[in-house]
Protein backbone atom coordinates (compact mmCIF):
# COMPACT_ATOMS: atom_id res chain seq x y z
CA UNK A 1 0.00 0.00 0.00
CA UNK A 2 1.38 3.56 -0.97
CA UNK A 3 2.07 5.59 2.46
CA UNK A 4 0.97 8.61 2.69
CA UNK A 5 4.23 10.28 4.33
CA UNK A 6 6.83 11.38 1.88
CA UNK A 7 10.63 11.67 3.07
CA UNK A 8 13.33 13.94 1.32
CA UNK A 9 16.84 13.79 3.17
CA UNK A 10 18.96 17.04 2.26
CA UNK A 11 22.63 16.57 2.95
CA UNK A 12 24.52 13.74 4.67
CA UNK A 13 22.07 12.83 7.64
CA UNK A 14 19.34 13.65 5.87
CA UNK A 15 20.47 11.07 3.12
CA UNK A 16 21.15 8.32 5.38
CA UNK A 17 17.41 9.36 6.80
CA UNK A 18 15.54 8.88 3.96
CA UNK A 19 17.95 5.59 2.88
CA UNK A 20 16.17 3.70 6.26
CA UNK A 21 12.67 5.29 4.91
CA UNK A 22 12.97 3.97 1.36
CA UNK A 23 13.85 0.24 3.07
CA UNK A 24 10.59 0.96 4.32
CA UNK A 25 8.57 1.31 1.86
CA UNK A 26 8.20 5.36 2.02
CA UNK A 27 8.80 7.75 -1.18
CA UNK A 28 11.98 9.00 -0.86
CA UNK A 29 14.58 11.53 -2.32
CA UNK A 30 17.36 13.75 -1.42
CA UNK A 31 19.11 16.66 -2.04
CA UNK A 32 22.94 17.40 -1.87
CA UNK A 33 26.01 19.32 -2.76
CA UNK A 34 27.96 16.79 -2.76
CA UNK A 35 27.11 13.63 -5.24
CA UNK A 36 30.10 11.12 -3.23
CA UNK A 37 27.56 11.28 -0.33
CA UNK A 38 24.26 10.84 -1.73
CA UNK A 39 25.32 8.10 -3.87
CA UNK A 40 26.01 6.19 -1.11
CA UNK A 41 21.87 5.96 -0.19
CA UNK A 42 21.27 3.53 -2.75
CA UNK A 43 17.85 2.87 -2.17
CA UNK A 44 16.83 6.29 -2.50
CA UNK A 45 15.57 6.63 -6.28
CA UNK A 46 15.12 10.37 -6.82
CA UNK A 47 18.34 12.33 -6.16
CA UNK A 48 19.29 15.58 -6.97
CA UNK A 49 22.72 16.98 -6.54
CA UNK A 50 23.22 20.77 -6.72
CA UNK A 51 25.29 21.95 -9.58
CA UNK A 52 28.60 22.80 -9.52
CA UNK A 53 28.86 22.32 -5.58
CA UNK A 54 31.45 20.21 -3.87
CA UNK A 55 29.72 20.38 -0.13
CA UNK A 56 29.16 22.92 1.90
CA UNK A 57 31.79 22.22 4.17
CA UNK A 58 29.99 23.35 7.41
CA UNK A 59 29.04 26.28 5.63
CA UNK A 60 25.54 26.90 6.29
CA UNK A 61 26.03 30.08 4.04
CA UNK A 62 27.10 27.60 1.20
CA UNK A 63 23.71 25.61 1.88
CA UNK A 64 21.52 28.54 1.42
CA UNK A 65 23.13 30.08 -1.18
CA UNK A 66 22.91 26.66 -3.00
CA UNK A 67 19.16 27.11 -2.89
CA UNK A 68 19.67 30.33 -3.53
CA UNK A 69 20.62 29.69 -7.12
CA UNK A 70 18.55 26.75 -7.84
CA UNK A 71 14.92 26.93 -6.17
CA UNK A 72 13.28 26.83 -9.34
CA UNK A 73 14.73 23.26 -10.16
CA UNK A 74 15.04 22.17 -6.82
CA UNK A 75 11.15 22.71 -6.27
CA UNK A 76 10.61 21.38 -9.49
CA UNK A 77 12.22 18.17 -8.77
CA UNK A 78 10.56 17.46 -5.24
CA UNK A 79 6.73 18.15 -6.98
CA UNK A 80 7.49 15.63 -9.65
CA UNK A 81 8.72 13.11 -7.17
CA UNK A 82 6.20 13.03 -4.19
CA UNK A 83 2.34 11.66 -5.56
CA UNK A 84 -0.05 11.21 -3.35
CA UNK A 85 1.24 12.33 -0.19
CA UNK A 86 -0.37 14.25 2.78
CA UNK A 87 2.53 14.84 4.65
CA UNK A 88 6.47 15.56 3.41
CA UNK A 89 8.89 15.51 6.26
CA UNK A 90 12.76 17.09 5.26
CA UNK A 91 15.21 15.04 6.91
CA UNK A 92 18.92 17.17 7.61
CA UNK A 93 21.06 17.07 9.98
CA UNK A 94 21.08 21.04 12.11
CA UNK A 95 25.34 21.11 12.55
CA UNK A 96 26.31 20.41 8.89
CA UNK A 97 26.33 22.94 6.36
CA UNK A 98 24.12 21.40 3.25
CA UNK A 99 21.13 20.00 5.50
CA UNK A 100 21.10 23.01 7.74
CA UNK A 101 21.92 25.87 5.15
CA UNK A 102 19.62 24.61 2.60
CA UNK A 103 16.34 23.14 4.34
CA UNK A 104 14.62 26.29 6.80
CA UNK A 105 14.41 28.68 3.47
CA UNK A 106 13.98 25.05 1.51
CA UNK A 107 10.91 24.09 3.46
CA UNK A 108 9.88 27.74 3.21
CA UNK A 109 9.54 27.53 -0.24
CA UNK A 110 7.92 24.56 -0.48
CA UNK A 111 5.15 25.22 1.78
CA UNK A 112 3.98 27.97 -1.68
CA UNK A 113 4.58 25.46 -3.91
CA UNK A 114 2.94 22.19 -2.39
CA UNK A 115 -0.41 23.10 -2.37
CA UNK A 116 -2.56 20.27 -0.42
CA UNK A 117 0.54 18.67 1.56
CA UNK A 118 1.68 19.91 4.81
CA UNK A 119 5.38 19.98 5.15
CA UNK A 120 7.35 19.00 8.33
CA UNK A 121 10.76 18.51 9.48
CA UNK A 122 12.77 15.89 10.90
CA UNK A 123 15.89 17.55 12.30
CA UNK A 124 19.04 15.57 14.10
CA UNK A 125 20.53 17.89 17.09
CA UNK A 126 23.72 16.68 17.67
CA UNK A 127 25.10 14.73 20.25
CA UNK A 128 27.52 16.08 23.21
CA UNK A 129 31.15 15.55 21.18
CA UNK A 130 30.57 18.02 19.00
CA UNK A 131 32.60 21.36 18.39
CA UNK A 132 31.63 25.13 18.67
CA UNK A 133 31.01 25.15 14.99
CA UNK A 134 28.60 22.54 14.66
CA UNK A 135 27.15 24.19 17.51
CA UNK A 136 26.83 27.95 16.22
CA UNK A 137 25.15 25.78 13.08
CA UNK A 138 22.48 23.63 15.14
CA UNK A 139 21.63 26.91 16.94
CA UNK A 140 21.07 28.58 13.75
CA UNK A 141 18.71 25.93 11.91
CA UNK A 142 16.82 25.74 14.91
CA UNK A 143 15.95 28.94 15.51
CA UNK A 144 15.14 29.40 11.89
CA UNK A 145 13.13 26.29 11.47
CA UNK A 146 11.17 27.31 14.63
CA UNK A 147 10.03 30.67 12.80
CA UNK A 148 8.64 29.19 9.72
CA UNK A 149 4.47 29.90 9.41
CA UNK A 150 2.25 27.00 8.62
CA UNK A 151 4.99 24.61 9.50
CA UNK A 152 4.05 21.37 10.69
CA UNK A 153 5.20 19.14 13.00
CA UNK A 154 9.13 19.37 13.81
CA UNK A 155 10.74 15.87 14.79
CA UNK A 156 14.21 16.80 16.52
CA UNK A 157 16.20 13.91 16.49
CA UNK A 158 18.42 13.79 19.30
CA UNK A 159 21.70 12.31 19.04
CA UNK A 160 22.86 12.70 22.72
CA UNK A 161 19.92 10.30 23.65
CA UNK A 162 22.04 7.48 22.64
CA UNK A 163 25.37 9.08 23.17
CA UNK A 164 24.35 9.43 27.06
CA UNK A 165 23.38 5.58 26.80
CA UNK A 166 26.56 4.28 25.11
CA UNK A 167 29.30 6.43 25.68
CA UNK A 168 31.61 4.42 23.78
CA UNK A 169 29.60 3.50 20.82
CA UNK A 170 31.00 4.80 17.59
CA UNK A 171 29.41 7.85 15.32
CA UNK A 172 28.41 5.27 12.69
CA UNK A 173 26.60 3.16 15.37
CA UNK A 174 25.04 6.05 16.97
CA UNK A 175 24.14 7.62 13.43
CA UNK A 176 22.47 4.43 12.09
CA UNK A 177 20.05 3.77 15.49
CA UNK A 178 19.11 6.82 15.86
CA UNK A 179 17.99 7.15 11.63
CA UNK A 180 16.67 3.53 12.65
CA UNK A 181 14.49 4.53 15.88
CA UNK A 182 13.05 7.63 14.25
CA UNK A 183 11.76 6.07 10.89
CA UNK A 184 10.68 2.91 12.97
CA UNK A 185 8.59 5.57 14.98
CA UNK A 186 6.92 7.56 12.04
CA UNK A 187 6.09 3.89 10.07
CA UNK A 188 4.31 2.66 13.47
CA UNK A 189 1.92 4.94 13.77
CA UNK A 190 1.60 5.02 9.94
CA UNK A 191 0.90 1.27 10.00
CA UNK A 192 -1.46 1.19 13.28
CA UNK A 193 -4.01 4.03 10.73
CA UNK A 194 -4.15 0.83 8.35
CA UNK A 195 -5.41 -1.59 11.07
CA UNK A 196 -8.61 -2.15 12.19
CA UNK A 197 -10.50 -2.02 15.50
CA UNK A 198 -13.91 -3.12 16.95
CA UNK A 199 -12.64 -0.91 20.41
CA UNK A 200 -11.42 2.45 18.73
CA UNK A 201 -9.46 3.10 15.65
CA UNK A 202 -6.72 5.64 15.42
CA UNK A 203 -6.89 6.55 11.11
CA UNK A 204 -4.69 8.37 9.23
CA UNK A 205 -7.34 11.29 9.55
CA UNK A 206 -6.13 11.29 13.16
CA UNK A 207 -2.55 10.94 12.50
CA UNK A 208 -2.68 13.54 10.18
CA UNK A 209 -4.41 15.78 11.93
CA UNK A 210 -1.47 15.12 14.96
CA UNK A 211 0.81 15.31 12.00
CA UNK A 212 0.09 19.14 11.07
CA UNK A 213 -0.02 20.57 14.33
CA UNK A 214 2.90 23.44 14.11
CA UNK A 215 5.32 23.24 16.73
CA UNK A 216 7.55 20.02 18.15
CA UNK A 217 6.68 16.69 17.97
CA UNK A 218 7.66 13.37 19.81
CA UNK A 219 6.42 9.69 19.49
CA UNK A 220 7.11 7.34 22.16
CA UNK A 221 6.47 3.69 22.95
CA UNK A 222 6.43 2.00 26.02
CA UNK A 223 5.45 -1.88 26.92
CA UNK A 224 3.73 -2.35 29.91
CA UNK A 225 3.97 -5.71 31.16
CA UNK A 226 4.56 -5.44 34.54
CA UNK A 227 2.11 -2.56 35.34
CA UNK A 228 -0.46 -3.16 37.77
CA UNK A 229 -2.10 0.56 38.40
CA UNK A 230 -2.70 3.60 36.44
CA UNK A 231 -0.45 5.25 38.34
CA UNK A 232 2.21 2.34 36.52
CA UNK A 233 0.96 2.93 33.35
CA UNK A 234 1.19 6.65 33.47
CA UNK A 235 4.63 6.35 34.89
CA UNK A 236 6.10 3.87 31.91
CA UNK A 237 4.18 6.71 29.70
CA UNK A 238 6.46 9.40 30.80
CA UNK A 239 9.35 7.47 31.44
CA UNK A 240 8.74 6.99 27.49
CA UNK A 241 8.77 10.51 26.56
CA UNK A 242 12.40 11.44 27.96
CA UNK A 243 13.78 8.32 26.87
CA UNK A 244 12.68 8.36 22.78
CA UNK A 245 15.49 8.89 20.09
CA UNK A 246 13.68 12.53 20.50
CA UNK A 247 14.98 15.84 22.69
CA UNK A 248 13.00 15.00 26.02
CA UNK A 249 9.66 16.90 26.95
CA UNK A 250 10.44 19.18 29.34
CA UNK A 251 7.74 21.14 29.63
CA UNK A 252 4.15 21.87 29.25
CA UNK A 253 1.96 22.25 26.40
CA UNK A 254 0.79 19.77 23.77
CA UNK A 255 -1.83 20.67 21.77
CA UNK A 256 -2.84 17.69 20.18
CA UNK A 257 -1.93 13.93 21.10
CA UNK A 258 -2.56 10.50 20.13
CA UNK A 259 -2.41 7.65 22.69
CA UNK A 260 -2.48 3.83 20.68
CA UNK A 261 -3.00 0.58 23.04
CA UNK A 262 -1.86 -2.50 21.67
CA UNK A 263 -2.29 -5.47 23.74
CA UNK A 264 -4.68 -7.81 26.02
CA UNK A 265 -8.00 -6.33 26.91
CA UNK A 266 -7.60 -6.40 30.16
CA UNK A 267 -4.61 -4.07 30.57
CA UNK A 268 -6.10 -1.71 28.77
CA UNK A 269 -8.60 -0.36 31.30
CA UNK A 270 -5.48 1.06 33.26
CA UNK A 271 -4.86 3.77 30.75
CA UNK A 272 -6.28 7.03 32.67
CA UNK A 273 -5.94 10.24 30.69
CA UNK A 274 -5.53 12.63 32.91
CA UNK A 275 -2.76 10.83 34.62
CA UNK A 276 -1.43 10.25 31.85
CA UNK A 277 -1.45 14.20 30.95
CA UNK A 278 -1.17 15.80 34.53
CA UNK A 279 2.84 16.51 33.88
CA UNK A 280 2.34 17.89 30.31
CA UNK A 281 -1.16 19.35 30.40
CA UNK A 282 -3.81 18.05 28.73
CA UNK A 283 -3.87 18.46 25.00
CA UNK A 284 -6.29 20.82 23.41
CA UNK A 285 -7.59 17.22 21.21
CA UNK A 286 -6.37 13.69 22.17
CA UNK A 287 -7.24 10.93 19.53
CA UNK A 288 -7.39 7.22 20.98
CA UNK A 289 -7.09 3.79 19.46
CA UNK A 290 -7.23 0.37 21.08
CA UNK A 291 -6.05 -2.55 19.32
CA UNK A 292 -6.77 -6.09 21.15
CA UNK A 293 -3.81 -8.44 20.59
CA UNK A 294 -2.67 -11.08 22.11
CA UNK A 295 1.07 -9.54 22.82
CA UNK A 296 2.87 -7.52 25.32
CA UNK A 297 0.93 -4.43 25.56
CA UNK A 298 2.45 -1.83 24.94
CA UNK A 299 1.60 2.22 24.73
CA UNK A 300 2.59 4.59 21.78
CA UNK A 301 1.92 8.02 22.21
CA UNK A 302 2.56 11.67 19.76
CA UNK A 303 2.59 14.44 21.32
CA UNK A 304 2.62 17.50 19.04
CA UNK A 305 2.55 21.24 19.42
CA UNK A 306 5.27 21.43 22.34
CA UNK A 307 7.55 23.98 22.41
CA UNK A 308 11.05 23.97 21.21
CA UNK A 309 13.08 22.27 24.31
CA UNK A 310 14.97 25.08 25.90
CA UNK A 311 16.94 23.59 28.31
CA UNK A 312 17.97 20.86 25.54
CA UNK A 313 18.94 24.15 23.28
CA UNK A 314 20.77 25.28 26.79
CA UNK A 315 22.87 22.38 26.67
CA UNK A 316 23.84 22.80 23.37
CA UNK A 317 24.53 26.39 23.85
CA UNK A 318 26.67 26.40 26.52
CA UNK A 319 29.39 25.37 26.24
CA UNK A 320 29.89 28.14 23.73
CA UNK A 321 29.00 30.98 26.12
CA UNK A 322 31.26 29.55 28.53
CA UNK A 323 34.00 29.90 26.07
CA UNK A 324 33.17 33.30 24.53
CA UNK A 325 36.33 34.86 25.23
CA UNK A 326 38.43 32.08 24.00
CA UNK A 327 36.68 31.36 20.98
CA UNK A 328 36.71 35.26 20.03
CA UNK A 329 40.38 35.15 20.42
CA UNK A 330 40.47 32.34 18.14
CA UNK A 331 38.85 34.00 15.40
CA UNK A 332 40.77 37.30 16.23
CA UNK A 333 44.11 35.31 15.84
CA UNK A 334 43.33 34.05 12.41
CA UNK A 335 43.66 36.86 11.17
CA UNK A 336 45.98 38.51 12.99
CA UNK A 337 49.30 35.80 13.53
CA UNK A 338 51.90 35.33 12.59
CA UNK A 339 55.60 34.41 13.06
CA UNK A 340 58.96 36.61 12.88
CA UNK A 341 61.94 34.63 12.69
CA UNK A 342 65.17 35.57 15.18
CA UNK A 343 67.58 35.00 12.00
CA UNK A 344 66.41 37.08 9.11
CA UNK A 345 69.91 38.62 8.87
CA UNK A 346 71.45 34.96 7.97
CA UNK A 347 69.21 35.15 4.86
CA UNK A 348 72.65 36.85 3.21
CA UNK A 349 74.50 33.80 3.84
CA UNK A 350 73.06 31.93 1.22
CA UNK A 351 74.88 31.86 -2.00
CA UNK A 352 73.88 33.97 -4.78
CA UNK A 353 74.93 33.45 -8.57
CA UNK A 354 78.30 35.14 -9.26
CA UNK A 355 78.04 38.14 -11.15
CA UNK A 356 80.77 38.08 -14.25
CA UNK A 357 82.32 41.71 -14.81
CA UNK A 358 82.66 41.88 -18.12
CA UNK A 359 85.73 44.21 -18.67
CA UNK A 360 87.70 45.03 -22.10
CA UNK A 361 89.85 42.70 -24.20
CA UNK A 362 93.05 45.24 -23.88
CA UNK A 363 92.66 45.56 -20.32
CA UNK A 364 92.83 41.84 -19.37
CA UNK A 365 95.43 41.71 -22.03
CA UNK A 366 97.60 44.73 -19.99
CA UNK A 367 96.81 42.36 -16.97
CA UNK A 368 98.94 39.31 -17.85
CA UNK A 369 101.54 42.00 -19.63
CA UNK A 370 105.03 40.86 -18.13
N1 LIG B 1 21.25 10.86 13.28
C1 LIG B 1 22.19 11.05 12.36
N2 LIG B 1 23.01 12.09 12.46
C2 LIG B 1 23.95 12.25 11.52
C3 LIG B 1 24.11 11.35 10.44
N3 LIG B 1 25.14 11.78 9.67
C4 LIG B 1 25.58 12.91 10.24
N4 LIG B 1 24.86 13.21 11.36
C5 LIG B 1 24.91 14.44 12.15
O1 LIG B 1 25.11 15.47 11.23
C6 LIG B 1 26.29 16.18 11.48
C7 LIG B 1 27.04 16.35 10.18
O2 LIG B 1 26.15 16.83 9.22
P1 LIG B 1 26.00 16.21 7.75
O3 LIG B 1 24.60 15.77 7.56
O4 LIG B 1 27.08 15.26 7.45
O5 LIG B 1 26.23 17.59 6.97
P2 LIG B 1 25.74 18.00 5.54
O6 LIG B 1 24.34 18.48 5.62
O7 LIG B 1 26.04 16.91 4.57
O8 LIG B 1 26.63 19.29 5.27
P3 LIG B 1 28.18 19.40 4.78
O9 LIG B 1 28.81 18.04 4.95
O10 LIG B 1 28.75 20.43 5.68
O11 LIG B 1 28.10 19.82 3.35
C8 LIG B 1 27.04 15.35 12.50
O12 LIG B 1 27.70 16.17 13.41
C9 LIG B 1 25.95 14.61 13.19
O13 LIG B 1 25.39 15.44 14.19
C10 LIG B 1 23.22 10.26 10.36
O14 LIG B 1 23.25 9.43 9.46
N5 LIG B 1 22.29 10.17 11.35
MG1 LIG C 1 28.18 16.23 4.00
Amino acid sequence: MVKSIGILGVGQAGGNIAEIAANMGFQTALINTNQRDGIVNKRVEKKFFVPGYNGAGQDRAIGLRAVNENYREIISFVQDTFKNIKLLLVAFSTDGGTGSGMSPLLIDLLLDNLPGINIGAIAVVPDRNVLAGNRINAAECIEEISKIDSLSSVFLVDNDQLRKLSPQSSKHQIYLSSNHQVMEAINNVLQVTKKSSFYGNFDETDLMNILGTRGVTIIASTAITDAKTSADVANKIQQSWVNSIFCPVESTGVIRAGVIYEGPEKMANLINVPGVFERVGEPLELFEGTYILESDPTITTILAGLPFPARRMKALEESLEKNKERLQNLVKKEHTQKYESRISWASNLKAKPQERKTGSITSKLSKYQK
